[in-house]
């Protein structure tokens, strides 16, 4: 089969792809697509072309007219409405289209390649075969629309080109918001390979213009060529090629290139004097990820996914992203004050799956009372409606989302664009643990804590059980979904990327979710206390203990950082509720993940069981000395 890879690109070839393009496209849009003058990148919007068969191409550009125009038509095709608040409006995908779909999101393997088993996966050959099956024709009476966007700020050590072509203005707008423009950065690259490319269509839509085949849902990543085919689906995480499943390309790149694409917020955190200290942080979807990058007082330059590099001795990061697609369930004015200020005045937002009446957006956990019928992605909605399962419809999807540019924030970090990233003195990773890690906890070096807080990152399936041993989920560094190389080796990168640093961001454990007899032993909003913390950490400016498991704070430094931050009296009980190391539950942590890692890791390396092993032995010792629990004043100073 002829893919874009295989085609051997000459002169009369692409006389013949642009006899095409001047029929489908305008003059002005043909233009456009001459000027970047990339043959690789011609011959595969020839293929989308004669595959998907649209009606007309356009190729937009970076101008503020052109993001008009998407906005206009996503509106006009009805793919999006308006809401009261101007500039506000919502999109619903089909009630089978409400997140990622792990099931037909798969890998296409050439024959003789061999993928890790944890991941989906099927035949290069019969996976081309089948999708592109599905995407012929499916443009027939449409438009394709042509974007180029930049992965990373553009011009910089970190942009990655990409171009999506999709029949979608809803995806079309979504990639303005959350994207940087890169239709100049093609121009300027010359005849590049080595570019992202995502062919996306809605497929067949019902009336209310959703997908109407999700029993035909395919989304297939093919890494030979670099190219995402996505089909019969509207859900951004699904169609909007560059979020996760350019994850997954990147992860590749960076294997081959010696860096790292993470799953990570990056925020700044300000200090004594003013001073501003960037800290990175992963945490599965529902464990504090985003309320951590969006804490008040504090700066957020990425939500979502972020790219490491040394240079020059340094770990340097930047933001993949340049919006975000948020969940929107919980947001609250009382809990996530920025948030709630640009979801409730004037400016540029996409809701996707809320409930809608008399143009206002509902949500679930909003704070404010839910109207009792309205629309949401079910179609005409009351309370008590049912589905053909007989399960009641809430009146919003759980993952039901907003999305806006980064910019739109009064907290967005000034330095979002800065094409050489910001320096990284901290790296964050929280799982939701009832019973084992403490609130929070410096590792003792930088292999410790990628080993026992990230590759350990544990996260519990179901909130009802506390005593049952094994409703933990492993999900390493909250990347296991997307990681497309041998995880063994995506330990080692982790671990081997130090050694390109002078000095490595130093690494913190911390989970939000532990628990006692009496439930859970923080508020919402203490891990602003542990953040402080930990930049003044990275300072060198606050003394630790040191415990078996990690570093942690001194009772006297919690006592001034909970007046300071939360106005909060802090006393020598919450301390010991919070801190108290809790033996046997973090032995039966190390035997869990030593487990998963002995059946699911062929390739994980030999370090990993050393830094399980030594802390394993030193909680044993602990134990021998001082019992099970041992109370935090105990310990010694590091
Ligand atoms: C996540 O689920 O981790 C997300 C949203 O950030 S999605 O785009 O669906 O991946
Ligand atoms: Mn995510």
């Amino acid at each position: 089969m002829e893919t874009v890879a295989t085609v051997r690109v000459d002169e009369a070839r692409r006389q013949e792809w642009h006899r095409l393009f001047a029929q489908k496209m305008s003059e002005e849009h043909l233009r456009r697509v001459l000027a970047i003058d990339n043959p690789h990148l011609e011959a595969f919007l020839a293929d989308c072309i004669q595959l998907c068969q649209p009606d007309r191409v356009e190729v937009l550009n970076d101008s503020e007219e052109d993001r008009k125009h998407t906005r206009e038509m996503a509106l006009r095709a009805r793919e999006e409405r308006p809401l009261a608040m101007p500039g506000h409006t919502y999109h619903f995908d089909g009630p089978q289209d409400q997140g990622r779909d792990r099931e037909v999101t798969k890998y296409l393997v050439p024959k003789g390649d061999t993928l890790s088993k944890a991941l989906r996966q099927i035949d290069r050959d019969e996976g081309l075969a089948e999708i592109r099956g599905l995407l012929s024709g499916s443009m027939k009476g449409r438009t394709m629309i042509v974007r180029f966007m930049s992965l990373g700020p553009a011009n910089s050590v970190f942009s990655i080109p990409c171009v999506e072509c999709t029949d979608s203005w809803y995806v079309s707008h979504s990639l303005d918001l959350l994207y940087r423009p890169g239709y100049e950065f093609f121009k300027s690259l010359g005849r590049v390979k080595d570019f992202f490319k995502v062919l996306h269509s809605a497929g067949k839509l019902t009336d209310e213009m959703v997908s109407a085949e999700p029993d035909k849902k395919r989304i297939y990543i093919d890494y030979i060529t670099e190219t995402v085919y996505s089909v019969n689906t509207q859900y951004a995480g699904n169609s909007v090629g560059l979020k996760k499943l350019a994850l997954r390309l990147t992860i590749r790149k960076a294997d081959r290139e010696g860096w790292l694409a993470e799953h990570m917020f990056l925020m700044g955190v300000r200090g004594p004097g003013g001073r501003k200290t960037y800290f990175a942080g992963a945490f599965p979807s529902g464990c504090g990820k985003t309320s951590t990058a969006m804490l008040p007082g504090e700066t957020i330059l990425g939500d979502d996914i972020a790219y490491f590099r040394a240079i020059n001795g340094e770990c340097r990061a930047a933001n993949a992203e340049a919006g975000i697609f948020g969940i929107i369930q919980n947001v609250n004015e009382r809990d996530d004050p920025a948030i709630w200020k640009v979801l409730t005045t004037p400016g540029e937002v996409v809701f996707s799956n809320v409930l809608v009446k008399d143009g206002r957006p509902y949500w679930l956990g909003m704070g404010i009372e839910i109207p009792n019928e309205g629309i949401n992605y079910s179609g005409q909605w009351f309370k008590g409606k049912r589905d053909e399962n007989g399960e009641e419809i809430l009146p919003a999807h759980k993952n039901a989302r907003y999305a806006v540019a980064l910019k739109a924030l009064e907290n967005c970090d000034p330095e979002l664009d800065n094409p050489h990233g910001v320096v990284l003195a901290g790296i964050m990773y929280g799982g939701r643990d009832r019973r084992a890690y403490v609130p929070v906890q410096q590792a003792f070096d930088w292999d410790h804590g990628i080993i026992m807080f990230g590759a350990a990152l544990e996260t519990e399936t179901t909130f009802a059980i506390l005593e049952t041993e094994g409703k933990m989920e492993i999900n390493l560094m909250s990347i296991q979904d997307f990681v497309s190389i041998p995880l063994g080796r995506y330990i080692a990168n982790n671990l081997n990327f130090a050694k390109k640093l002078v000095r490595p961001p130093i690494i913190f454990g911390v989970n939000y979710f532990l628990c006692d007899e009496k439930g859970y032993v923080n508020e919402v909003r203490d891990k602003h206390v542990w953040v402080k913390w930990m930049e003044r950490r990275v300072h060198g400016e606050m003394p630790a203990l040191r415990t078996p498991t990690g570093l942690i704070p001194t009772f006297e430094d919690l006592r001034v950082l909970f007046r300071e931050v939360r106005g909060k009296e802090y006393t020598l009980e919450d301390y010991r509720r919070q801190f108290t190391l809790r033996i046997p539950e973090n032995l039966a942590k190390i035997d869990r993940v030593e487990k998963f890692h002995r059946e699911n890791v062929s390739d994980a390396p030999p370090r990993l069981f050393e830094v399980l092993a030594e802390q394993r032995a030193r909680l044993e010792e602990a134990r021998a000395k001082f019992g099970d629990y041992i109370a935090p004043d105990r310990f010694p100073p590091e």
